[in-house]
């Protein structure tokens, strides 16, 4: 239709080609439709409009939700808890033969009764470990490792903090902890690990679990042995990070929100080497849902966000500087996520 148009009015042109004053009205009058100019924001988003549903998404930044302030209330002090973790597995700039990755931690500090643990009933205290940049993943039994699976050869970075059960990172000096490995002969998505002599360590289809003996061993009143927890990672490698320039490490949102979980949705990080405006630092953490700039953080909180339309929705966390410019870190300090609402 609008090619048509464009059509239409060169003709017009055209003809008017002897009467100056017109013509230059009519190139104006292309310029105008062909979207040139200053206008082009305004053509794209008239078209889009066109096409996208009727619901439009608006979200407000609201207070912590009145379920999670009466959950912390119940948790009486482990709210205020202290808890510093240690990575004992892998160590730091370690290299690890195939494709299986043992994460160990060690947990100490004033933990005032927090304790990761995977209740059935409910939601449970629970460690964010993170590969990479990917989403993390919540880890719950400390006594076993958590098997991080499928892991591509090369150099990763491993993220880990302790979070409660509504997902909110603890953010005291000590518990967010970083190192970085290299995986020898390690996992490939598409074919099983194999040794340099060609017998296979470790498919990425068929996670080891953990052996009989040893589990027992550990979970003496277990009725049946546990597996152990894990995940097949997606192929990705470190980004190359300085551990000493402001680093962000998205955590929340991720994934399904469903129910009371999908309005409001929290958003939480990390930050270590830098510290934001609001807290008398020169960082701020700028966040854009579905493409569109929605606002700043400038404290070390989370933040709650009410509004969200069922659908797919992408969330991006940014660490800028004082000229507004992403604080380049590897990759890290630019993070999107598609996280998938559903409303009733
Ligand atoms: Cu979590």
């Amino acid at each position: 239709m609008r090619y048509q148009m464009k059509r239409e009015s060169f003709g017009r042109c055209r003809v008017a080609r002897t009467q100056f004053i017109r013509s230059f009205g009519c190139v104006l009058y292309v310029l105008l439709l062909s979207g040139c100019g200053t206008n082009n924001e305004n053509a794209n988003t008239t078209a889009t409009t066109t096409v996208s549903p009727p619901v439009t998404q608006e979200l407000t930044r609201v207070s912590r939700p009145q379920t999670i302030d009466q959950e912390m209330k119940q948790r009486g002090e482990q709210d205020q808890a202290k808890p510093v973790l240690r990575v004992i597995s892998p160590t730091n700039h370690s290299n690890v033969n195939g494709s299986t990755v043992d994460v160990k931690l060690d947990l100490s500090g004033d933990l005032k009764g927090y304790l990761p643990h995977k209740d059935p009933a409910g939601k449970s205290n629970h460690i964010h470990v993170i590969l990479d940049n990917q989403p993390y993943e919540a880890y719950y039994e400390l006594n076993q490792p958590f098997e991080l699976r499928n892991v591509t050869e090369g150099k990763h970075t491993l993220r880990v903090f302790p979070s409660r059960p509504w997902h909110e990172s603890y953010k005291n000096a000590g518990a967010f902890q970083m190192v970085d490995f290299t995986v020898k002969g390690g996992g490939d998505a598409s074919k099983p690990t194999t040794t340099k002599n060609g017998q296979m360590m470790a498919s990425p289809t068929k996670s080891p679990v953990a052996k009989p003996e040893a589990s027992k061993a550990m979970t003496t009143n277990a009725s049946s042995t546990p597996a152990r927890e894990g995940k097949a990672m997606a192929s990705t490698n470190a980004g190359d990070v300085d551990t000493t320039k402001p680093l962000l490490t998205y955590s929340r949102p991720k994934g399904n929100y469903s129910g009371a979980d999908a309005d409001p949705i929290m958003i939480d990080f990390w930050l270590v080497n830098g510290s934001l405006q609001g807290q008398g630092g020169d960082y701020r953490v700028r966040y854009t849902i579905d493409g569109a700039r929605q606002g700043f953080i400038d404290t070390w909180d989370p933040i709650w966000l009410a509004g969200w339309t069922s659908g797919k929705h992408t969330v991006k966390l940014e660490l800028i500087d004082k000229n507004s410019q992403v604080v380049e870190n590897g990759g890290y300090n630019s993070t999107t996520r598609e996280i998938n609402v559903v409303k009733p």
